[in-house]
């Protein structure tokens, strides 16, 4: 099983913030996250092609930017921070045979939303839109 870096396929819109976050992660050497010349708009394919893996996406319903890793990349807690992708996920996939727990806190603390192995959840419109900051597998 060939792993992946940590990587984000840009959504429609990347903001300033997200960009100088990547490139602030980039030059520390803490990630990998890639943003396309021309943004493409992920898709539920985007995560499908690579079997077994977790994806959040930013927008509810597969769509916006995609954070996409095997359970075996997430160690421990494993906070959005690096991966410019705090307070973003929208949408959870859960394509892997692991159950997975993402946090309102980087440190793994706060509120929580657990989801199952080869299921997904809606987070648009509940209280935890845009707050997880951190996953760990349960
Ligand atoms: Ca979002």
């Amino acid at each position: 099983m060939r792993l992946l870096r940590t990587e984000l396929i840009a959504g429609r819109r990347p903001t300033r913030r997200r960009a100088a976050s990547a490139s602030l992660a980039a030059a520390l050497g803490l990630t990998a996250a890639l943003f396309a010349a021309q943004p493409a708009q992920a898709s539920l394919d985007d995560c499908a092609k690579y079997t077994g893996t977790i994806c959040l996406f930013e927008h509810s319903g597969y769509n916006g930017q995609l954070w996409r890793q095997y359970p075996a990349q997430v160690e421990g807690c494993r906070s959005f921070v690096p991966d410019a992708f705090n307070d973003e996920a929208s949408f959870i996939e859960n394509r892997s045979g692991r159950q997975i727990t993402v946090y309102e806190h980087a440190n793994c603390t706060g509120a929580s939303k657990t989801v199952k192995s080869l299921t997904h959840l809606e987070l648009g419109g509940t209280s935890f839109n845009d707050k997880a900051s951190a996953i760990k597998i349960t």
